[in-house]
Formats: C-alpha cells, structure tokens, sequence
C-alpha cells in the first residue's frame, strides 16, 4: 500500500508489517466483523481465527505474541477453487471455525452453511498458519455447526459440534456432540455422543463448544441464548471426555443479557480459552458495541436535514450509568473482544471481579491505498467466490479497476466490490474515482454502458447497503437500500473528463448517522439503523468499499479507484 508505509518488521510476528495501521487496542482487540474467534498457542505463539460467511478470501488468521496486538497473516480459504461460496446467502457461508495444532500440524474444522455447492463439515490443516492451507475434507458424519477439535493427552483426538436437538424438548434446544477423530486418515470413529444441551433449564442455542483439559479433567466451554442479546458463556467440567457433564453452578459465567438496553456492549457470547506458557489465562470471545438508537438522526429515506443533533453518548463505557438511552446492536457486527480469566475452586472465572466485557478507546486509525502493489492488502476482500476476475490492479498502474459484469450488489452473487470492514463507531471512506461508461480507453460511447453504475457502498446484505453511485449520465446518486428496496436520497453532477467521469465520494458513518458527500459537500444523510443487524437481519457487521455494476448484463463499464482511504475514530 503506498501512503500507509510501514518500513519495519511486525513487532509480534517478525513478519513483513500489515499493510493496514494497526492500533494497539485492549477491547474490541478485533474491532469490526471478527465473530467466533479461535485461538490457539504453539510455543509463545498464538493463532486466531474467526468467521467470515459469504466474504472471500475467508477465516482470516492474526498471530500475536501477547494476546493484544495481533498481526494478520493470510486467509485459510484464499483459493476460489477450496470451497464454492458463488451462492450462499448473506450470513451464510463460513460459520464458526475452530483452529488446532498437534505434531507439527494447523487444524481449522469449520462449517459451510447454504448455497447450492457443497455444504457441511470440513477440515483443513496446514504447517504454517500463514497457507497453504489444504483443500477441504469433507466430514459427512459431523452434523450441524460449530465443529472443535480437541487432542488429548493420551494420542486420542475428538471433535464436538452442535445440532439442533431431536427431538428437541423445547425450539430451539440444541445438542452439543462428540465423536473420536482421527487426525490422519481426517475423519470420525465411533460412536457419537450427545454431552451437553446448555447449562439452563430451557436454554437455546448451546453452541460453539470447545473441550480443554485442565487438571486432567475435561472443561467443556459453550455459548448459549442465541448470539443476539442472550448470549451468555457457560462452562461444565467431567472426568471422563465423553461425560457426564455437570455445569458450574456459577453458570452462565459470562453475559450482558441482563443489562438491559442501556448497555454499550451486547451480544456477549462464544468463548475460547486459552493459557500463556506462564500459566495465565485468558478468555476471547465476540461482542458487539452498541449505540444509542438517539444517534439514528435521520429516518431512512429522509434527506432533509437532521433536525435537532442529540447530546453525545459517553463512548468506550461498558455501561452508561442511568442513561435512559435505548442502544441496539451496531453496524460494527459482532467483533472479538478479550477478558482476562482466573481460576478459582476448578472453575474459570471471567473478568475477575469485573464480570462484564469493558470496551477501551484505541486511537483514530487513518489507512490510505494508493493500490501501487501487485497484490490487494489483506483487509481488502471480496463478496463470495467466482470464476471471473473482479477486479485488475495491472490494467492502470496506480489504480484499482473494477469492471462492471452483470453481477449486482442486490441479488445474490459475485459483484465487484471491494470492501473491509467497518471497525470504529465513527467510520468515514473516501475514494477519488473515474467512471468509464463505455470501457477504459472508449471514446465517449453513445449508449455503451449506460445501464452500468459505479461508487461506493456500504454492503450489510443484498437488501440492506448504502450506495454512492455514479451512472452513464454523470449523476452520482445517494441511495440508501432498506428491506429490500432502494430510496434515492439526493444526486448531483459529476465531472466530466473527456470519456469519463470524476469524482472524490466519501460515505461517513458516525453512530447510526451516514452522511454522503461528494466532492467535499454533503449530498444526503441518513439513519443507518437499517443496517444493523438487529433491523436487517443475519450477523454481520458492514462492508465499506468500491463497486461497479452492469446491472444484470455485462458492461465495457469501468470503475478507476486512484486512491482509497479508512478513516476511523472511536472517540
Ligand atoms: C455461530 C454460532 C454463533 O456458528 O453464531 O455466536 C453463529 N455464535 O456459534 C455464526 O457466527
């Protein structure tokens, strides 16, 4: 990346730096789409991964030496051809993975989920964590979501997964499994067995599960609630792997379901444990910070100007103490955050005498590409899988070029954009672009191109983002795209040059307000509520990039990004 410029070595991995500005952040220690995460040590080591549903290249892997600054390395799925993603939903794709080590060799089993490609359980292993990673092997007798994998002390490895219950004694109750795996041949033996269906009496969703052994005896770690505002973390220990599991009576050992809507963190859930080779623990699971419904200033479809700008919520509390404030979930997604964890009579006790998630401010974060490199930066990824390419950093040394196919960012399918996560509170992207209706090159074509539109987007699914576009007749549109169905909330010309349009487009996030403004002056605002995920849907958190389109046929269209830039801020 040109303007970034980090001349250095990664101080935690020894690896050439990100290409990304790193922060160094207590909570979220991920911020943005990182759910699920999964840890493991090797040596002073610790790998991380977490899901990334229909997004591509997916399971991003960061390595860190001190569980707070983790360094991205690579993508287990980074090749088109390991799994076909060209067709699943939004919030389908790759759920839950677990990563592993054991002899010399990285295990990640994870979950694809929907589409008409192959679906189900699989295992991938690798000797580095940065890739190769292998094709996928299929486990056609793992059910359900969430596979781990556990090698115990005595040679014998296991996985756990979950599944809904059957029959199930309440919708909703799920059954956590496990079966003996054999980490060669890469597939189950024996019998499976039912151990857990959630700590309380009725609970949904007991999920993501992982087996540790401490003190020889076998510590199961499970979610459960559902991942919204339920969510809470349980854990149930057994002498033997196979069970009875008996859970603390502490149980659930880690939630904020109970803080009402008032709290600035939700969603609290979906742990994994791990120890420091001194002896220390610490526990990453996922949360989501959550913002004043106040902060939503401009109903969706309402370009008028905000009315009146509501006092500014305290930031970075983990509670805002007798605020009367309704938050919900943000467009942030639900992100990975940390709690230290200490043992206590054979129990883990999360966030010692604190028992709840504490978000910490992290400086502002500005990250700006020039796209001089061969390669796109890692945080930069694409929607789902295709056999066509979407985007050519060679075409236009110095610039992005993204051709306008048929694929659109409102059906199900493989647009070109480009996009990275939305991760502070306050998110703002910029990007100096030119439009060519009729192709890079093409004299200013009559009709050639003119169904194509090209900009910025702001992707939550097919049926909720805010777009930024310009079409073959200059405008550049503001649209804000809720259940479904599109609200134009503003446009304006761009400038013409020659055969092609310019213009600098920037789409600024701040709580649940976005305001889109073009060449230095804003052109519409709007409520982003309908983008959460609470509103929308699914389980993720926004997308923020560049895209072009045909619009159901393909384009000589094209879309030149000079320059692209992230701005974010939590203060
Ligand atoms: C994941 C499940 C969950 O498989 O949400 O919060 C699902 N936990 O464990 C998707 O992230």
């Amino acid at each position: 990346m040109g303007g970034a410029g980090h001349p250095d070595r990664c101080g935690a991995c020894g690896r050439p730096p990100p290409r990304a500005a790193r922060a160094i952040r207590v909570n979220p220690v991920l911020p943005g789409c990182h759910p699920d995460p999964s840890v493991v040590r090797v040596g002073a080591d610790y790998y991380l991964v977490t899901s990334t549903f229909e997004y591509f290249p997916g399971l991003p892997l960061f390595h860190s030496t001190d569980l707070e600054r983790w360094a991205p390395i690579g993508h287990a799925i980074d090749r088109a051809d390991q799994l076909d993603l060209s067709t699943v939903p939004a919030s389908g794709g790759l759920f839950a993975p677990t990563i592993r080590h054991h002899d010399g060799t990285f295990f990640i089993v994870n979950t694809l989920v929907a589409g008409s490609g192959r679906q189900g359980t699989f295992v991938i292993t690798a000797t580095d964590p940065a890739g190769d990673w292998s094709d996928p092997v299929w486990l056609d007798d793992a059910p359900g979501i969430d596979p781990s994998l556990f090698f115990d002390d005595d040679g014998r490895a296991w996985i756990c997964g979950t599944e809904l219950a059957s029959p199930g004694l309440w919708e909703g109750q799920t059954e956590v499994w496990l079966s003996e795996f054999d980490p060669v041949a890469l597939r189950l033996i024996g019998p499976r067995h039912p151990i857990w269906h959630g700590a309380l009496h009725g609970a949904v969703w007991a999920e993501g599960p992982h087996l540790y052994r401490v003190d020889d005896r076998y510590y199961l770690l499970a979610a459960e609630g559902g991942t919204e505002r339920n969510h809470a973390v349980c854990i149930a220990v057994a002498e033997t792997v196979t069970g009875p599991y008996r859970g603390d009576p502490a149980n659930p050992v880690l939630t904020h379901r109970h803080l009402g809507r008032s709290a600035g963190i939700v969603g609290v859930g979906h742990a994994e444990l791990v120890e420091t080779p001194a002896g220390g623990w610490a526990a990453f699971l996922l949360a989501t910070r959550a913002v004043p419904t106040s902060d939503a200033r401009v109903a969706p479809g309402d370009a008028a100007p905000a009315p009146e700008v509501a006092a500014p919520a305290p930031r970075g509390a983990a509670v805002v103490q007798g605020s009367p404030a309704e938050r919900t979930g943000s467009t942030l997604g639900r992100e990975t955050v940390r709690v230290a964890v200490a043992w206590e009579d054979g129990w883990p006790v999360f966030a010692p005498g604190v028992g709840l998630v504490v978000a910490e401010p992290s400086p502002d974060v500005a990250v700006h590409d020039d796209f001089d490199d061969a390669t796109l930066a890692p945080e930069w990824t694409l929607v789902r899988t295709s056999t066509e390419s979407r985007y050519d950093l060679g075409a236009r040394p110095g610039f992005l070029r993204l051709p306008a196919r048929a694929a659109t960012l409102t059906a199900v399918g493989a647009p070109a954009f480009v996009g990275r996560r939305q991760q502070h509170l306050r998110a703002t992207l910029t990007a100096r672009v030119e439009f060519a209706p009729g192709g890079a090159g093409a004299g200013a074509g009559a009709d050639a191109g003119a169904g194509a539109t090209a900009g910025l987007a702001v992707r939550q699914s097919e049926s909720a983002q805010l777009r930024l576009e310009l079409d073959a007749r200059g405008s550049v549109r503001a649209v804000i795209r809720a259940d479904d169905r599109d609200t134009l909330l503003g446009s304006v010309r761009a400038d013409r040059l020659d055969a092609s349009f310019a213009a600098t487009l920037s789409i600024r996030l701040d709580g649940f307000d976005a305001t889109f403004v073009v060449d230095g002056v804003d052109l519409a605002r709007c409520s982003t509520l309908a983008l959460s995920s609470e509103h929308a849907g699914g389980f993720l958190g926004v997308w923020m990039g560049a895209f072009a389109s045909g619009n159901g046929s393909d384009s000589p269209a094209t879309l030149d990004v000079d320059w692209m830039r992230y701005d974010g801020s939590d203060l």
